[in-house]
């Protein structure tokens, strides 16, 4: 039958509603024993209570360090009640069988989320005697009722009444789940933290979360007709996402697995330009082909447009304005896969529904920023921040003698917000706020470059006076050199490299205007 509970180990760090707790267990006889604070608490409450020091023998010592660490506790928790052996090995020892433990432990996340925090501090907030306490009573779970969530204090005295002073079985199992899983998540925040000082002292956060995924939409295949895809709403604890909170779709067919990364693609580039100028950016395959800022939509999207006038059919376009007619009319002379915008003027909708295959889709709200990134592998799962930031003009280094024009700025500015959303290697040449060239995805930079230069010929457009943006640092003066031949007069880097005095003298040789960000946006 389930074990009568007569004495009790109570050590919280959290003393909300300790008091009652331990006045209704004591009024059903339960012998209270505690640590220092705790103790204090409770008897000067008026409930009766014992020094843990009563049961070991032993001070607290070691500023607290050591205080429940002693084998009258451990013992006393882990004794197998009904093994002959155990019985006289506690008699043997003075140890007394425990049959109840509250804990809960030092507050080590909140005190390490603190701004201000001394790596004393952390450290001296890592319990070592809770859990353990924890562990103990929780490994014992068939005799010992283990509490660690005030939560739970009501329904353990509401059992306890109903049955004669002891638990059942099946909470003592349910309460012991619980500690395990407080203390790996424990555990895994002092990891985190000590990974965050690893890494130069920057908390990651990432540890802290836990992903729950749920069935949101369903996908004809994945990202090709053999294989099964679905999209998942998440929630990590940190914030919850989902399709439908951000998008609405107002015509078209259901949405593919590569329309999702490719909705997802243009979101974030267009975002680039959130409350600016017109804007509007053409997506293939997760990379932009072409990309424009005009004072009015329809000529960002001519802009656009002209980069590159092959790869736009089946793309995915995205405006940061509302859709008006003259820019429905364009976008409508050729087939794309879906349009996203913010709004859709008066009789868009109606000219844009009359293409059956094309997806509409209206976006609610601005995409979360600062979220973490999964990614999966076939060997685990990889997190990240988002690479959401971004450098302001204002943190350019001119490293170059001619220092860029308002213009060329401009343009540096522009390049360098699309080169953020190519996949590397990336080189992207613009003018007057238009991709001429976009080269992405190559193993070598060099011919990412290649490819930007002869993309901007192919479509007839002149790359003199343009500026180039490059995703990381130009390891050698070669890439530099093709551009400033290609006809750029700008370049935006984010330097780093040990050859960066080369390749500003052969920026300089070639009086072009070069500034690093010394922020690098590899996209993989
Ligand atoms: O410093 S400890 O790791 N060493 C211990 O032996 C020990 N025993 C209990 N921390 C220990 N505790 C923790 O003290 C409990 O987990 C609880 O969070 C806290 C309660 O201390 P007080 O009763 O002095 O407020």
């Amino acid at each position: 039958s389930d074990p009568v509970i007569k004495r009790a180990l109570v050590s919280v760090s959290d003393k909300t509603g300790i008091v009652d707790f331990c006045r209704e267990l004591s009024s059903m006889g339960v012998e209270i024993f505690s640590t220092g604070g705790t103790l204090r608490t409770i008897q000067s409450a008026g409930v009766p209570a014992a020094s843990i020091s009563t049961i070991t023998g032993f001070p607290e010592i070691m500023d607290g360090r050591v205080k429940t660490l002693h084998p009258k506790i451990h013992g006393g928790l882990l004794a197998v009640r009904d093994n002959a052996d155990h019985i006289v090995q506690a008699e043997e020892n003075g140890i007394g069988f425990i049959d109840m433990v509250v804990v809960n432990l030092y507050p080590f996340e909140e005190t390490v989320a603190k701004p201000d925090v001394t790596f004393e501090d952390a450290i001296e907030n890592i319990d070592i005697g809770g859990p353990s306490m924890l562990r103990s009573a929780a490994k014992n779970n068939e005799s010992v009722t283990v509490v660690t969530d005030s939560a739970d204090y009501a329904l353990v005295l509401e059992e306890m009444r109903m049955n004669s002073g002891a638990t059942t079985r099946s909470t003592r199992l349910r309460l012991a789940r619980k500690v395990f899983e407080l203390t790996s998540r424990y555990d895994s925040a002092i990891a985190g933290y000590m990974t965050g000082i690893e890494n130069g002292g920057k908390d990651s956060g990432i540890d802290k979360t836990s992903l729950k995924l749920e069935r949101e939409l369903d996908m004809r295949y994945g990202e090709n007709p053999h294989q099964q895809a679905g999209f998942y709403r998440m929630n990590d604890g940190e914030c919850s996402r989902s399709f439908g909170e951000y998008f609405e779709k107002l015509h078209g067919k259901a949405l593919s697995y590569n329309n999702m990364l490719d909705t997802a693609a243009a979101t974030g580039l267009i975002e680039e330009f959130s409350g600016e100028d017109p804007a509007v950016v053409i997506i293939k395959h997760t990379n932009p082909c072409g990309v424009a800022q005009a004072s009015a939509l329809v000529d960002a999207y001519r802009k656009a447009f002209s980069t590159d006038t092959q790869s736009p059919f089946g793309g995915i376009i995205a405006f940061n304005k509302p859709l008006d007619m003259e820019t429905a009319k364009a976008v409508d002379e050729i087939f794309t896969e879906i349009l996203i915008a913010p709004s859709y003027e008066d009789g868009v909708l109606e000219l844009l529904q009359k293409k059956k295959n094309r997806r509409l889709l209206l976006q609610k709200q601005p995409l979360p920023k600062d979220v973490i990134e999964y990614k999966s592998t076939q060997f685990g799962m990889l997190v990240q921040d988002r690479d959401s930031r971004i450098v302001s003009r204002e943190d350019l280094k001119v490293v170059t003698k001619r220092q860029p024009s308002s213009e060329e700025l401009d343009d540096l500015m522009f390049a360098w917000k699309i080169c953020k959303h190519v996949k590397s290697n990336t080189i992207v040449y613009v003018k007057n706020r238009q991709t001429l060239g976009v080269g992405a995805g190559q193993m070598s930079r060099v011919d990412s470059a290649k490819i930007a230069r002869s993309k901007a010929a192919e479509a007839g457009l002149e790359l003199k006076g343009s500026a180039v943006a490059s995703d990381a640092f130009f390891p050698f003066a070669d890439g530099l050199l093709a551009a400033a031949e290609a006809g750029a007069s700008a370049v935006i880097q984010p330097g780093g490299s040990i050859r960066d005095e080369e390749v500003i003298s052969a920026a300089d040789d070639h009086n072009l205007a070069m500034v690093f960000t010394s922020m690098r946006h590899f996209k993989h």
